[in-house]
C-alpha cells in the first residue's frame, strides 16, 4: 500500500515545549485555523508524495546517501511568524548553511534515483497552521515574538503522513545520523 512521504529534519522535544507555549495566545486569537500538533513539528526538506515500496526504499537510501555527505549543524527558530501567501503560518528558521545543503544534498539524491520532489525551492520553516478549508489566515500576522531555541541536526528522518482526525499524524520512517566530522 502506498504510503505519502517527505524527508524533514526533527524538532527536539525541548523546543517544541517553548514553542507550544509562545503559541497559547496566538491560538486563542485565532481559534479557527488548523494548528498543527506540536509533537509533528518538524522542518522539510523534501516532499515526496505517495510511494509503494520500492519507491520508499528509493527515498530511504537517498535519506541515507544525503545523510552520510553531511555533519551535524545548528538551527535556531528566528522568533518570527511568516506565511505562505494566505494560506499556512509559519515560525521562522535560520536557515544556516548547513540546512539548506542538506536539503540540496536529499533532492539531489531522490533525483539520482528517479524519485521526483516538489520543485518549489527549498524555503526553511516550521509550519503552525493553515487556514481552515477554502479560507485564509488573519491579514495581521501580529507582533508575536517568540523563543529563539537554537539546537543541534545530528540526524534526518523519512517521514510517513497518516490520515488522522484532526489533521495528518507524522510518524518517522527511518532515521539517517550525519556522520561527517563537523
Ligand atoms: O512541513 P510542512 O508543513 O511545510 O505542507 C506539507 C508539509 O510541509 C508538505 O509536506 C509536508 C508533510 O505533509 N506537502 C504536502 N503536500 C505537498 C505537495 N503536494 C507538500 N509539499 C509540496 N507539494
Amino acid at each position: 500500500m502506498a504510503e505519502r512521504l517527505f524527508v524533514a529534519v526533527a524538532v527536539p522535544a525541548e523546543v517544541r515545549a517553548r514553542l507550544d507555549d509562545a503559541l497559547a495566545g496566538l491560538r486563542e486569537r485565532w481559534p479557527t485555523l488548523r494548528w498543527t500538533r506540536p509533537e509533528g513539528w518538524h522542518l522539510t526538506l523534501a516532499f515526496v508524495g505517495d510511494a509503494e515500496e520500492d519507491r520508499a526504499q528509493a527515498v530511504s537510501d537517498a535519506a541515507a546517501e544525503a545523510a552520510a555527505e553531511t555533519g551535524p549543524f545548528e538551527v535556531a527558530l528566528t522568533g518570527a511568524l511568516g506565511t505562505f501567501g494566505q494560506r499556512v503560518l509559519w515560525a521562522g528558521v535560520a536557515a544556516p548553511e548547513g540546512l539548506t545543503t542538506l536539503a540540496g544534498r536529499t533532492r539531489a539524491s531522490l533525483a539520482t534515483r528517479g524519485v521526483d520532489v516538489d520543485d518549489r525551492p527549498f524555503s526553511a520553516h516550521l509550519t503552525l497552521a493553515r487556514a481552515p478549508g477554502r479560507g485564509r489566515l488573519p491579514r495581521s500576522s501580529s507582533d508575536w515574538q517568540g523563543p529563539t531555541s537554537r539546537w543541534w541536526v545530528t540526524e534526518v528522518r523519512v517521514m510517513r503522513s497518516v490520515p488522522a482526525a484532526g489533521g495528518p499524524r507524522y510518524e518517522a520512517r527511518s532515521v539517517h545520523p550525519l556522520t561527517v566530522d563537523a
